[in-house]
């Protein structure tokens, strides 16, 4: 065959591959598309699929996004609601965590999102597990499995009592990729109200003094207290970096009433708080 007969077959092929390509492409989205996935529970004819950025679970704040799969049907389940329950065992008790509802992530046809704050882990990882609730078309399930939540390098939470003989958990939310100029911080603040129930702690004040302890424990300008957000529940600050490397977030916990509950000033004979969070970049 000649050339120019050739040239035009292999055109006609060319473009109908590319346009099968496309109509696949629009079909099939991926909506955990830069997410890892962490672990996968098989519950009966559903499998749980669990993912966030890192593809584990860390001490610390875990935002965590979900799906829940037809095993019979391979599809997923658009219509779920769903509610969860993180348990730690430990050698005399066990406890849970502070932790959001579940639900469905904006924009998403599939996913479903919350966040789930592991205050501590063993050093193997171990002792964890997590409960899912699930309900689909009216029908309840429920399936628990043991997870593995390792340790987060730096002091990224702090559990502690206050004063006031509450137990009280703090959690670093941001910033999460921290730069030399002024971020935004984000923390949770969470009350131990019983070894299951960890409601937000609202309105209280919390004072930021960060310093590089490996270089003369210089400070920063521009900081400012965090301050409660009753829009999401969370605490904001200012939070000034000028170099990288280390810092530690020294911090001191006020309730409405302005009485410190934990914490103390940074001064030259006291050179951090005993509420700090850390970090380094
Ligand atoms: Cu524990």
């Amino acid at each position: 065959m000649k050339l120019k007969y050739l040239l035009p077959i292999a055109f006609i092929a060319l473009f109908f591959s590319c346009s099968t390509d496309d109509d696949d492409n629009t079909t099939i989205v991926n909506e955990v598309e830069g997410l890892e996935l962490i672990q996968t529970i098989v519950n009966g004819n559903e499998t749980i699929e669990l993912y966030n950025e890192k593809g584990l679970f860390e001490t610390g704040y875990n935002m965590i996004s979900l799906r829940i799969k037809d095993n019979t049907t391979d599809s997923y389940i658009e219509d779920a609601t769903l509610s969860w329950m993180p348990m730690m065992q430990m050698p005399t008790m066990e406890h849970s965590s502070p932790k959001s509802t579940i639900s469905k992530a904006l924009g998403k046809d599939t996913v479903y999102e919350g966040f789930i704050i592991y205050q501590m882990t063993n050093t193997d990882g171990s002792g964890w597990s997590l409960t899912l609730n699930y309900n689909i078309d009216g029908t309840d399930y429920s399936v628990t499995e043991t997870i593995s939540v390792m340790q987060y390098e730096n002091q990224n939470t702090a559990t502690f009592m206050g004063s006031d003989g509450t137990n009280y958990i703090l959690a670093l939310i941001e910033p999460k990729d921290p730069s030399i100029a002024v971020n935004e911080m984000k923390v949770g603040l969470f009350k131990m109200e019983n070894m299951m129930t960890f409601p937000v702690v609202e309105d209280y004040t919390i004072a930021l003094d960060p310093r590089m302890p490996g270089m003369g424990n210089h400070t920063s300008p521009n900081n400012t207290d965090l301050t409660y957000n009753n829009a999401d529940n969370f605490y904001y600050a200012d939070l000034s970096l000028t170099m990288t490397g280390y810092w530690k977030l020294n911090l001191k916990l006020m309730n409405t009433n302005d009485d410190v509950l934990k914490g103390e000033d940074v001064t030259d004979e006291n050179e951090a708080s005993s509420l700090y969070l850390e970090l380094e970049f």
